[in-house]
């Protein structure tokens, strides 16, 4: 293709993405749009894969049945996000295979938030209340992300997060109705997680290196930082109105910018945990494989019906 040709198709992309109209698939995208997209959806994908663990493990130790079925209601749930994920990756030319050995040689990332463990039955409602809350603060912005299949697996994603982050604050609700030993154990399971929560957002937007070219493919529809305000904003109130107390001294409600201010982010930590070096990042890879290398059965028998199932049709067909 001419340079004259690139141009012309790029002045024609840009002229879309300034309509909102949406890119699919089959469209043209420059090439950096398409790479960017397939990083920040298969870390989207490898996120709800890898964020079924911390909950999966309190599967067998729910209180009662009740909370045990919505339990494992919403860590399937999280399974079926990372697939229409994945298979909106595939639609910009990777595959499956491609996806899952960035993820288990570490090459791909996936969210901070699941690599902190989860100690105790308060933790599934501050991963509910908190993390499930943060997340659909970014994907609510998300449906309108201008890649089509991206932004359409985000309606029904939200609508889930949605009802796991009600889940969420209900056992943390139920727990502050409860014993002085309950209330003490929602108390402590917010300190643990507010501020790795706050770091789902990623890095402030000047530390940002993708957020400004992000947004101007409307990939991101709100930066880092107005995501985390947004939710500071959002889930502060909630915590005072069933007593809880955010871990922040520096807390305030803002009269003049109608926000919130809070306390700093430690971002020394939140790297570490990025680069592989919080509490559970081996545990987590290590569990993936496990189940990656359990699953290879699985794939070998639905590969070898779906190719004998192929032949036949290809047989009747000539
Ligand atoms: N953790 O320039 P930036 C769920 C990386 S799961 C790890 O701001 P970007 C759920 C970032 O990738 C849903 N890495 O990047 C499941 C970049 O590295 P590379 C989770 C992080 O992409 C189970 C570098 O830092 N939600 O709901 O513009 C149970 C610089 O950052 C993080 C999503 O995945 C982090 N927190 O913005 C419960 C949302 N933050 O790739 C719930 C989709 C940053 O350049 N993703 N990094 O090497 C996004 O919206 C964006 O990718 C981010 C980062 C806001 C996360």
């Amino acid at each position: 293709m001419s340079e004259m040709e690139i141009k012309s198709l790029e002045e024609r992309f840009n002229q879309r993405i300034a309509n909102d109209e949406k890119i699919e698939a089959k469209d043209w995208m420059p090439e950096k749009y398409r790479k960017t997209h397939i990083r920040q959806i298969s870390q989207h994908a490898h996120s709800e894969i890898v964020g079924m663990l911390p909950e999966g493990n309190w599967i067998t130790r729910c209180p009662t049945l009740r909370r045990k079925v919505a339990l494992l209601a919403k860590v399937q749930d999280e399974g079926g996000h990372g697939l229409y994920l994945y298979s909106a990756a595939e639609t910009l030319g990777i595959s499956r295979e491609e996806l899952i050995d960035q993820l288990l040689s570490g090459e791909a990332k996936y969210s901070s938030i699941f690599n902190y463990p989860a100690l105790t039955w308060a933790d599934m409602g501050a991963i509910g209340w908190l993390v499930d809350g943060a997340a659909i603060m970014n994907q609510v912005a998300l449906i309108n992300t201008s890649y089509g299949p991206y932004s359409r697996a985000m309606i029904r994603i939200c609508k889930e997060e949605s009802f796991h982050q009600r889940q969420g604050y209900e056992i943390m609700m139920a727990l502050m109705n409860g014993t002085q030993e309950q209330r003490d154990m929602a108390q402590d399971a917010l300190n643990r997680w507010w501020w790795p929560s706050l770091m789902m957002f990623g890095p402030r937007d000047a530390e940002s290196p993708n957020t400004e070219q992000s947004m101007r493919w409307k990939l991101k529809r709100k930066t880092n930082d107005e995501l985390r305000q947004a939710f500071v904003d959002q889930t502060v109130p909630q915590a005072e109105l069933i007593g809880l107390r955010i871990p922040d001294d520096k807390l305030k409600w803002n009269e003049e910018r109608k926000h919130y201010d809070f306390g700093d982010i430690d971002w020394e930590e939140f790297w570490q945990v990025v680069n592989g070096h919080g509490p559970c990042n081996k545990q987590r890879l290590e569990a993936r494989r496990k189940a990656h290398e359990d699953g290879a059965w699985v794939r070998d028998a639905a590969m070898a019906y779906a190719e004998k199932h192929a032949n036949k049709t290809y047989r009747q067909a000539v």
